[in-house]
């Protein structure tokens, strides 16, 4: 058996954790590989909504396990409220043995926000735009060999490296400015890790490697999106973990060669929040109807999202870096009633044409190139078969996989589970 990983090809808020609901009954494991709680994955089914940050997408299926892999970046204090959150809707995973964490996953402190935000502040116009989750710092932390994993919450000196971490992050807060008080986030900090430690712990490339020998199904799940990747993306407006295939090798400890199927997800235009370049934005009525019709709001932040047309020479270095076996378009039904569509072909980058997203794209801003196709007007939110696709949009997926090379094999038409359709 070999690992699936489904993936954002574009900045994110594509609809993972809806389709990674959607797939879950074909899994045994579903397993989140980087990105912490920055992630707001939104899963609708019976009238429901939910949002996870930290929690695999798959905990709402009976019969699979969800692990959170060594290369997330987990806040106790947010993994712990989204438990009980769950447990209050009537879920509760942890009685039901359906959730473990890696033991090497990184551990977000209540000083690396403060540090986020403190890095923010001095920004100006060059700000990213984080979610100011800790994230950054948190992985700054790992990558420095100063971080504090899962594993050590359990050791004696667990108090002990956590102050030392601090004194650090102290020293540094001390160069922006005075230090905010901390010591209500603090406690809570300690009350969340006593409640971390009641989640089993494990080592993730064993858990995922032994189920692959015992022949079991594994999904592994992308937060973000490829055009965040903190190597490919627009740097340094992306977030700090590698958010392509990649990154599931290392973030769950999985050989290139046990990769299976790569699920490629994207919209069927474009959207990004936060700071950094974004070729195909539309800065007018046009973009704030996609924001309207698609409700384009952040599912974690609420932040206003951008909104722009699909940009294929994105979507196409996207599919290149992840080697993406199979294409899964959401949020068709916001196109609905626009006349015409248009698609970015290609761009024209210093008086060239280019389909991918150059090293420069911040500085030197590549001009998009669009082809308009004809818009569909049907309501399709209710559709339930292939046959009932308006031509319009047919025509528009074919134009779509003739470009992209790669066949889309799911069709969403709406939020919920029900709302997607297989394409032949
Ligand atoms: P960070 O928080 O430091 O990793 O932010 C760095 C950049 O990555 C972007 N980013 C995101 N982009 C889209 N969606 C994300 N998750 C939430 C959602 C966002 C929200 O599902 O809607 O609620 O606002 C996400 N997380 C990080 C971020 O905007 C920065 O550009
Ligand atoms: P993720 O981070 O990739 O999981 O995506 P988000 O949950 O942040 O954002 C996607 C938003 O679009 C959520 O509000 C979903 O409920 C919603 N959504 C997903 N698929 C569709 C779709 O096909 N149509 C519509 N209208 N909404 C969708
Ligand atoms: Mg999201």
């Amino acid at each position: 058996m070999k690992v699936d990983v489904l993936l954002g090809l574009q900045w994110g808020d594509e609809g993972k954790g809806k389709i990674v609901d959607v797939l879950t009954p074909q899994y045994d494991l579903i397993a989140r590989f980087q990105g912490g709680p920055n992630a707001g994955h939104t899963l609708e089914f019976d009238g429901q909504k939910y949002v996870l940050n930290t929690i695999p997408s798959g905990i709402f299926n009976k019969n699979t396990l969800n692990l959170i892999g060594n290369g997330v970046v987990i806040d106790p204090i947010i993994l712990k409220r989204e438990l009980e959150n769950l447990k209050k809707s009537g879920f509760d995973p942890l009685a039901e043995g359906k959730l473990v964490i890696a033991r090497r996953a990184h551990l977000i402190l209540p000083t690396h926000q403060l540090l986020d935000a403190a890095s923010e502040s001095k920004m100006g116009a060059g700000k990213i735009g984080s979610t100011l989750k800790g994230i950054g710092p948190t992985y700054m932390d790992k990558t420095g060999r100063n971080g504090i994993r899962v594993g050590d919450t359990t050791l004696p000196d667990f108090e002990e490296r956590y102050q030392k971490l601090v004194e650090k992050h102290k020293s540094i807060l001390s160069h922006y400015g005075e230090i905010p008080n901390f010591d209500e986030r603090e406690q809570a900090f300690f009350e969340a890790i006593e409640y971390l430690k009641a989640i089993p712990h494990v080592d993730s490339d064993q858990l995922v490697n032994n189920y692959l020998k015992d022949g079991k199904t594994v999904l592994a799940e992308g937060a973000q999106g490829t055009l965040l990747d903190i190597d490919f993306g627009s740097y340094p407006f992306v977030t700090s973990s590698n958010t392509t295939t990649a990154g599931a090798c290392t973030g769950l400890g999985v050989a290139p060669k046990n990769i299976g199927q790569v699920i490629g997800i994207f919209k069927a235009y474009c959207t990004r929040v936060g700071g950094g370049p974004f070729p195909t934005e539309l800065e007018n009525e046009t973009g704030e109807k996609l924001r309207q019709i698609g409700h384009e709001f952040g599912a974690t932040t609420g932040r206003s999202r951008r909104t722009g047309w699909i940009d294929l020479p994105a979507l196409r270095y996207a599919i290149q870096l992840n080697g993406v076996t199979e294409l899964v378009m959401t949020k068709a039904d916001v196109l609905s009633g626009f006349e015409e569509v248009n698609v970015c072909t290609h761009y024209i980058h210093n008086g060239e044409k280019i389909d991918y997203m150059p090293y420069d794209i911040n500085t030197l801003k590549p001009e998009p190139v669009y082809e308009t196709l004809k818009g569909w007007n049907e309501d399709i939110t209710g559709i339930t078969s292939v046959g009932q696709i308006p031509t319009a949009l047919k025509e528009y997926i074919q134009y779509l996989e003739k470009q992209l090379g790669v066949k889309i094999k799911y069709l969403s038409v709406g939020p919920d589970r029900m709302q997607t359709l297989i394409l032949d």
